[in-house]
């Protein structure tokens, strides 16, 4: 059963979705599974930025079951749950701790969507009746107290933050007092842009890490990678860089809506390892989807 957001995740995916008609149209004509046959799905899975290794994964498993079969319904089927499979993983949804706070923590590089990602989450949570609340651990980048205080006002949530330049990870301590105090649900905390190769920065990341950890035990319950699709391969250079050093829990996935790329989902899964938590498809706060492998692969796969 596809969800109620189908469609939605459809229409945000068109991009994606007219690359992918390459792979989709593969299976029509009335010819065997041979060689220029599965050189021809590796090109399209290719093209559809699905990555080297899952591409070569499923044209294997495609020549091991289908060679010299008629390509046809069954063929297309088999893709179509490679695919899935490829994006399945048991960590769907988030770690909500009954009765306590969750504290989530969303990092990434400047500019892929991190921000954002917190408000739309932000507004998701409090229409489930949770009780949310933010805390703005960006002191670095001008105006990004500010960013966040304006959407947490237009989402009616609370907002824990200092001046520009303070100690993010002070901000952190008080948002950590505060959620227990008044008993929050769910703190989610924003951090600034950073690069893997920016050693002060990542420090910083680890050092807000471990003051959370210290305030609230299990904290922090999540710790969400922000990447950009746009940057199609490159998220996962990203990706894996950024793992290195902070421990993350799964990853969001944002501006699908803009670029064709969006098949890059299948390489950032098989080589970060990490679940796809949520998919950002517009800049608007109702823009973000809890990521679900069948309705994903359905809407690339659908007409
Ligand atoms: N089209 C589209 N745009 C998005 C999406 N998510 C974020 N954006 C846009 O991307 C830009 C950057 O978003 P921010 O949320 O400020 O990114 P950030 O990671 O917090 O940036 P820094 O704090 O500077 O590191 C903004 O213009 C957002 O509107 C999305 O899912 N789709
Ligand atoms: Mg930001």
């Amino acid at each position: 059963m596809l969800g109620r957001f189908f469609a939605k995740i459809k229409k945000g995916l068109t991009k994606t979705r007219s690359v992918f008609s390459g792979v989709v149209g593969l299976f029509t004509g009335a010819y065997r599974v041979d060689a220029v046959f599965l050189n021809k799905l590796e090109e399209q899975l290719l093209l559809a930025d699905v990555g080297l290794g899952a591409t070569s994964q499923i044209v294997e498993k495609v020549r091991r079951g289908y060679l010299d079969r008629e390509v046809g319904e069954d063929v297309k089927l088999f893709v179509r749950q490679q695919l899935r499979e490829q994006l399945l993983d048991p960590a769907e949804g988030l770690a909500f701790v009954p009765g306590g706070v969750t504290v989530i923590m969303i990092a990434g590089v400047n500019g892929s969507g991190k921000t954002t990602s917190i408000a739309k989450l932000a507004l998701r949570f409090k229409n489930d009746g949770k009780k949310v609340l933010v805390a703005a651990c960006d002191t670095f980048r001008a105006a990004a107290v500010e960013q966040l205080t304006i959407w947490a006002d237009r989402i009616g949530v609370d907002i824990v933050k200092q001046q520009q330049g303070s100690d993010p990870a002070a901000v952190a301590h008080d948002a950590c007092e505060r959620a227990k105090a008044r008993q929050y649900d769910v703190l989610i905390v924003d951090t600034a842009g950073r690069l893997h190769t920016q050693t002060n920065l990542m420090r910083e990341l680890e050092k807000i890490h471990r003051i959370v950890s210290k305030q609230i035990p299990g904290a922090p319950h999540e710790v969400l990678l922000v990447l950009d699709a746009t940057t199609g391969q490159n998220a996962i250079t990203q990706a894996e860089q950024f793992t290195k050093t902070v421990k993350c829990t799964g990853l969001i996935l944002t501006k699908l809506d803009g670029t064709a790329k969006g098949g890059a989902v299948f390489g950032i899964k098989s080589k970060v390892g990490l679940p796809v938590k949520f998919i950002g498809v517009g800049e608007q706060m109702e823009d973000l989807e809890p990521f679900n492998a069948d309705e994903f692969v359905a809407a690339l796969f659908e007409e």
